[in-house]
């Protein structure tokens, strides 16, 4: 099964290449002074317990601006004489650290192979750090991820206060530079686009499996391993967030990760999982009967949501709001709800902010979706919904959810714990919207003709 499914992802595309990671650094350096230093700094590994780690993962910062993965690395730049320089600290050639944990590229593979201009062992961070920190007027940088630098940058502002004073130089603010490459990460380049795809189609080729696999008795936690495997199989580094495999009642719940109930005759099932492909992030969400068949209530509620999903997948389109997607999910929702007279409330009321839509549908219908699955962008530069531009990303992501276990609702016993999320990535462009996530089946038909067919 797995050979089919990676047959059907089809080829690589290519990785970032150092032109673009250098274009990045370009468009990020023509926004700062001569006098600024840019300092891009990444988590320390974490342990898991005694003397294993979990797994490596670097900032999406350090992703973004230069593509290098390996722990205990910091990016900086600063202007000598007009020309912007990129700078790494990087973990130092050690051979036997690099028997046993693998080998390192080091600082003379840092300069020839990355988008670096110079590279100097991590050992050396201080004193040159210190060095740029004294020449600089605004430093830029993230606090809160890395203590030590957190800890040089004030030390080196306040040893610098006299100097200051005296010869007019040495840090005098600190900017976070997350504004500016937020901005950046908000629109994909082609390139970015092409991975994002390709990730798409792996995480559409793990639902489908999963739908095939799934039959009364079957386990949340095996339909995790198909996910996965296929996952791993298809060469990406994993999940790109925790896989959300909920069956019954555990579908109600929108963040469910536990994973270790029996998927039984007659529930509904909700699968929310995608995978890390080159660093970026697919969301995939689909629901489907265990059994095969959708009941009638079943299919009632599925079809609204996904009328819902598909009216707000045509908002996903450049002028358009980032809000007008989640207002024509809503409306389609209420709408579907009134007339199975689950909502007693007028249209216009049922959408109000303490409307009876909001008791079945309690989220946003998306969000950004990049290096990170809950990507950076703001969404409201000041306080007006941004709106759509060619190239930004997004999930469309509709719901409803009939949890018969909440005291705090009276459910309706027809749609009792049944829970629907259909969620795309969807990519803006020119010729409207392009769901990269359009292998994975959704309609009614389509879903029934794959469920327990493995
Ligand atoms: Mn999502």
């Amino acid at each position: 099964m797995w050979d089919d499914s990676l047959q059907a992802v089809g080829a690589e595309p290519a990785s970032i290449g150092n032109d673009e990671f250098r274009a990045r650094q370009a468009r990020l350096f023509s926004q700062l002074r001569p006098n600024d230093l840019l300092i891009i700094t990444a988590p320390h590994e974490s342990t898991r317990s005694n003397d294993v780690h979990y797994p490596y993962r670097t900032s999406s910062e350090m992703m973004y601006l230069c593509g290098w993965e390996d722990p205990e690395a910091v990016f900086c730049a600063f202007n000598e004489e007009g020309v912007w320089k990129s700078l790494l600290f990087v973990q130092p050639k050690d051979l036997l650290k690099e028997i046993w944990e693998g080998r390192r590229p080091g600082v003379v593979g840092a300069v020839k192979d990355w988008p670096i201009d110079i590279a100097y062992p991590h050992d050396e961070l201080e004193d040159n750090l210190s060095q740029l920190l004294v020449q600089c007027s605004r430093v830029f940088v993230k606090l809160g991820v890395d203590e030590n630098i957190d800890s040089l940058v004030e030390n080196e502002m306040k040893r610098n206060s006299r100097a200051r004073q005296k010869f007019g130089t040495g840090p005098v603010s600190i900017v976070d530079p997350s504004f500016q490459i937020n901005e950046l990460r908000l629109r994909k380049s082609d390139g970015e686009i092409a991975i994002m795809r390709h990730s798409a189609k792996i995480a559409s080729q793990a639902h489908i499996q999963a739908m095939a696999n799934t039959k009364p008795g079957v386990g949340e936690w095996q339909l995790e391993g198909i996910i996965e495997g296929l996952f791993k199989y298809c060469r990406t580094s994993g999940i790109a967030y925790p896989c959300i495999i909920g069956s019954g009642d555990n579908a109600t719940v929108l963040h469910y990760t536990v994973n270790d109930d029996t998927c039984d005759d007659g529930e509904v099932l909700l699968i929310d999982a995608g995978c890390e492909y080159k660093g970026y992030a697919s969301d995939i969400t689909r629901s489907w009967p265990v059994n095969g068949k959708f009941s009638d209530a079943q299919a009632e509620i599925y079809q609204i949501v996904l009328d819902s999903q598909l009216a707000a997948i045509d908002e996903c389109r450049i002028g358009n709001s980032y809000d007008a997607p989640h207002i024509a999910a809503r409306r389609v929702l209420a709408e579907g709800l009134i007339k199975l007279g689950v909502i007693k409330q007028g249209l216009d009321e049922a959408l109000s902010a303490d409307g009876e839509l909001n008791t079945w549908y309690m989220h946003n219908t998306g969000h950004w979706l990049g290096l990170d699955v809950h990507d950076v962008g703001i969404y409201r530069p000041d306080g007006e919904a941004r709106l759509l531009e060619e190239g930004m990303v997004l999930t469309v992501e509709p719901g409803l959810y009939f949890g018969a276990w909440r005291p705090d609702v009276d459910c309706p016993e027809r749609y009792a714990n049944i829970g629907i999320r259909i969620e795309d990535d969807v990519l803006v462009t020119k010729d409207g919207p392009d769901v990269l996530s359009s292998d994975c089946p959704k309609t009614i038909d389509n879903i029934e003709s794959i469920v327990g067919t493995a």
